[in-house]
């Protein structure tokens, strides 16, 4: 029986647990075949704070890489870490090639501890590129804020202005995770299909250790998407996947803790309670 093929478009964390590592990891916990398009390699200074460097890679390596993978007819894409508009637009360029509507837009714009905007440019790039494509976007709180030009939302209500505003831009549907930073007891991600708004509740995990779950939320969705999911039960499928990841997230070194991207299938599945709002 063959697999289904899902392919990221994305960077390499050299401390793997964000990135095409954690993609690859949730490609597989969920039974998918993945394939990857690298796009800059980011590694970590162990003498200097654990800073990132950020290295990208030449235009027509991102493009061969795409051109092998889908050649083999690809089921979902993903894309993440896109550190250029050249890249952004390669990336777009692809997605229209391959016909597929399992698009899921991660629009990653920094690296979780690191404030520096990878470059400004992108927003733009990411909007008139990747969202009219995108089947969803899933943005965090702050890349929300900059996809749909407002402040970076701070209550539910503001989730919901920004998540219209980015389905006006073109994305089928919108997921903004507002994890933990929400002024909220529960960690929270706020799901609209340009219909209705749906909150997506579970425990707050009390952990740090949380690097690399955007990622992996991301990447469920993908892999559920190419194993035929709905979008709703794909994205409550990767709520449980990646609350059960950061739950058992643990200590790398003494500057970062990964997700641990197999913890629902060794442990147990987390409950998530979803709300009309
Ligand atoms: O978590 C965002 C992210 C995405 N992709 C790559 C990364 C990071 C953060 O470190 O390194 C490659």
């Amino acid at each position: 029986m063959g697999l289904k093929k899902t392919l990221t478009i994305a960077g390499s964390d050299t401390s793997g647990g964000a990135g095409i590592q954690a993609d690859l990891k949730t490609f597989q916990e969920h039974g998918t075949y993945g394939m990857t398009a690298l796009t800059v390699v980011v590694t970590m200074d162990p003498d200097n704070n654990w800073a990132h460097n950020v290295y990208s890679l030449p235009i027509d390596v991102v493009k061969a890489q795409l051109k092998t993978a889908l050649s083999t007819g690809i089921d979902a894409i993903k894309t993440g870490m896109l550190s250029t508009e050249e890249i952004i637009r390669t990336a777009g360029q692809a997605i229209d090639e391959s016909g597929l509507d399992h698009v899921v837009i991660d629009p990653v714009m920094v690296c979780k501890g690191e404030d520096e905007v990878l470059n400004p440019g992108n927003t733009d790039a990411m909007i008139e590129y990747l969202l009219p494509k995108a089947e969803i976007v899933t943005p965090n709180l702050f890349e929300a804020g900059q996809l749909a030009r407002m402040k970076t939302p701070k209550t539910i209500e503001e989730m919901k202005q920004a998540a219209e505003k980015i389905h006006q831009l073109g994305a089928r549907n919108v997921v903004i995770k507002g994890g933990k930073q929400l002024e909220h007891d529960k960690a929270v991600d706020l799901f609209y299909d340009g219909r209705s708004f749906t909150l997506l509740e579970a425990d707050k995990a009390d952990t740090h250790y949380n690097h690399g779950a955007g990622c992996t939320f991301a990447a469920s969705i993908t892999a559920n998407l190419a194993n035929g999911m709905t979008i709703k039960d794909a994205v409550i499928e990767a709520k449980q996947f990646v609350t059960a990841a950061i739950t058992h997230g643990w200590k790398l070194n003494e500057y970062v803790g990964p997700v641990m991207h197999g913890a629902k299938n060794q442990f147990e599945t987390p409950h998530i309670t979803l709300h009309e709002v």
